[in-house]
Order: structure tokens, then sequence, then C-alpha cells
């Protein structure tokens, strides 16, 4: 019975690390007049999450571009256009990726961001683990705890 609670709660603890939806722009969600720099620094973009876009369906969009029409806020050979309200975008490989809203001059306003994508956590691997990485391991460790602690009382 308790064993089972206690399983829940290291899965709660593990999965986030490894397929995690980032909810862009966290409770403003995607908006004018929101820091997505700000947001950018403080979150963790590893492949296997998932950018969550949620805003007025109609209001705004989420347009995927190359760097230079990110900078220029061109919509001209744009890479992928959203505009369901709710856009769940996968990082589904490393690298760097850029976003705007194609809508009025949001974009021009601020409205974009661009992240650098992370590979997976490899536990094998060889090569020192660069420091990005250490909030995964992290939540592996604080999983562990849980189950050494449940084992104990
Ligand atoms: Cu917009």
């Amino acid at each position: 019975m308790a064993s089972k609670q206690l399983l829940i709660v290291a899965a709660v603890l593990v999965v986030p690390a490894f397929a995690a939806d980032l909810l862009v722009g966290d409770d403003k969600g995607w908006a004018p007049n929101v820091d997505y720099d700000k947001w950018v620094h403080g979150n963790e973009f590893i492949v296997g999450n998932t950018l969550v876009f949620k805003y007025a369906k109609g209001q705004h969009t989420v347009v995927e571009a190359t760097p230079s029409n990110f900078a220029a806020c061109s919509q001209a050979n744009s890479l992928r256009l959203w505009s369901s309200g709710e856009d769940r975008v996968a990082l589904t490989t490393s690298g760097q990726r850029w976003f705007f809203c194609g809508v009025g001059d949001d974009c021009a306003q601020g409205m974009r961001f661009n992240v650098t994508v992370l590979p997976a956590v490899k536990l094998s691997s060889s090569s020192p683990p660069p420091h990005s990485r250490g909030g995964s391991v992290a939540a592996v460790l604080a999983a562990s705890a849980v189950v050494v602690a449940a084992l104990l009382f």
C-alpha cells in the first residue's frame, strides 16, 4: 500500500527530467510584455522536453524561423507555424531553435525567444557532465532518496 504511493512519488520526480512540458512564459503564457529572455534563462531545455505555447487562439501564433528571419521578425520562409492556442512543440533534437509571434508587431515588441536544446542525459557518458545537467541528476537522486526512505520507514 505505502510502497505503491511512494513509487508514484518517485515516478513524478523522475519523469520531468526526461519528458517535461515547459509552459512558455509560465503563468503569463504566450503574450506581449513578457520577458522571454528571463524565462529562457530560468529553464533547462533538453531533448525529450516539449514547449507548450498557451494563448487566445487568433490573437497570436507561433512561428519557427531561421536566425536571420527571427532577427528580422520575418515570416518569409518560416520553418513552421502553429496557431491552435495551445501549441505543443517537441524538442526532438539538440541545437538552437528560434520562435516568435507572427501577429501584428508582437515580435518586434519582444514576443520572441530562442533556445538551445541540450542532449538528453546519458548516464553512461564518460565525459564530465556539463553544469546544465545538474538539475536532472539531482531529480534522479532525490527520487532515489525517496525510495530509500520508503524502505527504511
Ligand atoms: Cu502575438
